[in-house]
């Protein structure tokens, strides 16, 4: 501390204030009004998260506090976390670190009585009618997000006209789920509101905050259940897909009790059964719902009172819990819904055999994959999975018998979704991160070479694609709030029709989402 260019008189101070626990720096930044300004926007001023996730210790385990510090200084790859190094000082950004790693005096307990509490419904299972109030056909209806204003657009998907537009709970994430053929989607908001949109009668049926802080949902195929998966509090909810109401909500607590936030969740239709990837342990889970569940779910197995020799009834919706060799950031499953295909974000790829129990391939591909938005297809007589690369310009190809990567087609940047339709002989991906986001690849999924690269509206991101029920026309988002949807020919390649959006991100096809295409995300 006392060095030649040091008075020691200061440096006396400043060892004085240092011992009695009173830093110059923290004295200097006033952490409560940084963060109120920079960072409660985004992750809530009370950190327990809205755009962005919450900022708390339990839902901060798996990064250090060097690696936040990096993430404030630098942002975040593949998400709107910006660099704050322009902005904030580094003692700021330290105050700010230290700030969300201190637990809150209290987290707002969300449990079921919460979220019956929380519960809205505006019309009673069967009390409106069943016919719908337009015509078009229902197989083709798309949904499309508009974040910009917190809309979206019901769309005809043959005129390409709107149908009608509706307002949305604050920050949408993940897909909205189609269930009954069209007649209802879900909603869910990274806030935890899940909202049911009855399609016939253009109107919300029901609403309920299943979480404080919420990744996405799933509907079970035979539209009988909701399932939520939380960063806040750790757990999955399942809800009544009729009314919404809650029926259980699971903690999501592993092996020696850790519990851990759930990343997403999805149906494996054949299996009656949802999965759960989690964020912060090395586990994967099936939950049943299932009126009479396989062996092997937790909970299921009848037993009998000890003393009333009576039989105890299993539990409802049980568990079974797969062991991972590393963390499962990202998954998907192929089309039979045998197999998990996931990777860490630390870039280990594995391969989980559902029915086996347990990871059985290591997948070897580089990079930092994107495979919630991955999609399948056959190449040479051979099951291939396509995905971006959310840090790299390319887009990895993958053998899905031998696990290994057959080639990188290089793109114009880093990328985040990739669509196809098995009437395409077309795979599109964008190039969302870096200075080419105004460009869309189209690549042949034979030659597995990019035939074309469009530039729909230049200098404004160009985004996610879905393509129409029967795969002749492909919709790319121009994600800006003056923003638009454009429908290509898929097989000319050429412009049909724009329609002025604000901030389209995502759109969902009725069919091809419910036929589970391997073209798209489910
Ligand atoms: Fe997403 C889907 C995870 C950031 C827009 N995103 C998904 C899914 C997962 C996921 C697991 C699949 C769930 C589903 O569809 O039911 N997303 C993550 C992240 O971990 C990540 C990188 C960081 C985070 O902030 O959570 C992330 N996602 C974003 C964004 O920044 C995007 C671009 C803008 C936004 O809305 O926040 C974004 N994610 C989307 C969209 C889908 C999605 C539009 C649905 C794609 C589909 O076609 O189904």
């Amino acid at each position: 501390m006392h060095n030649k260019k040091t008075p020691f008189f200061i440096s006396w101070l400043i060892a004085l204030l240092g011992i009695t626990g009173f830093s110059h720096t923290q004295a200097a930044v006033d952490v409560n009004a940084v963060y109120k300004q920079h960072c409660g926007e985004c992750h809530g001023q009370d950190r327990l998260g809205s755009i962005g996730p919450a900022l708390l210790p339990q839902n901060l385990k798996r990064l250090r506090k060097k690696a936040a510090f990096k993430v404030i200084k630098n942002g975040r790859v593949a998400s709107q976390m910006l660099p704050f190094k322009e902005k904030l000082k580094d003692e700021e950004i330290n105050a700010l670190v230290e700030l969300i790693y201190t637990p809150l005096k209290e987290v707002p307990a969300w449990g079921w009585d919460e979220i019956k509490a929380s519960q809205i419904v505006t019309h009673k299972p069967g009390e409106l009618p069943d016919k719908p109030k337009f015509k078009a056909d229902i197989w083709n209806l798309f949904m499309v997000v508009e974040l910009g204003d917190h809309h979206a657009t019901l769309l005809n998907g043959d005129t390409f006209e709107p149908i009608h537009r509706l307002k949305t709970r604050f920050a949408l994430h993940g897909g909205p789920k189609w269930a009954e053929n069209g007649r209802y989607i879900y909603f869910a908001s990274r806030d935890g509101w899940i909202s049911k949109f009855d399609v016939f009668n253009l109107t919300y049926v029901a609403e309920v905050r299943a979480g404080i802080n919420t990744r996405n949902l799933a509907v079970s195929h035979d539209g009988r259940y909701v399932m939520v998966a939380n960063y806040l509090p750790h757990n999955l909810t399942l809800l009544d897909a009729r009314d919404l109401s809650p029926i259980k909500v699971i903690e999501t607590k592993g092996e020696g009790g850790k519990t851990s936030r759930v990343s997403a969740v999805y149906t494996a239709d054949p299996r009656n059964s949802f999965i759960a990837a989690m964020k912060d342990i090395k586990e994967i889970w099936e939950i049943s719902y299932a009126d009479n569940p396989p062996a092997g779910f937790t909970g299921w197995e009848h037993s009998y009172n000890e003393v009333t020799g009576d039989v105890v009834k299993p539990d409802p919706f049980p568990v079974r819990r797969l062991g991972l060799d590393h963390y499962l950031d990202d998954f998907l499953m192929d089309q039979e819904y045998i197999q998990i295909i996931g990777t860490s974000r630390e870039g280990h790829g594995q391969v989980v055999d559902l029915d086996v129990g347990k990871p059985l391939y290591k997948m070897d591909i580089a990079g930092m994959p994107h495979l919630s938005s991955g999609i399948t297809w056959n190449y040479q007589g051979k099951p291939v999975l396509a995905t971006p690369d959310m840090r790299r310009g390319i887009v990895s190809v993958v053998d899905m018998e031998s696990w290994k990567t057959i080639k990188e087609i290089k793109t114009k940047g880093p990328g985040f979704f990739m669509r196809s339709h098995e009437n395409s002989p077309y795979a599109w991906v964008d190039v969302f991160f870096g200075p080419h986001k105004d460009l869309m690849h189209v690549i042949d999924k034979q030659t597995l070479e990019i035939v074309k690269t469009l530039k729909p509206e230049p200098g404004k991101t160009s985004a996610h694609v879905e393509f129409t029920k029967d795969g002749k026309y492909a919709i790319v988002s121009i994600w800006d709030p003056d923003g638009a949807i454009i429908i290509y020919d898929a097989k000319s390649l050429e412009e049909v029709k724009r329609l002025p959006m604000k901030k389209p991100s995502g759109k969902y096809n009725v069919y091809n989402k419910l036929t589970r295409s391997a073209g798209t995300s489910h």
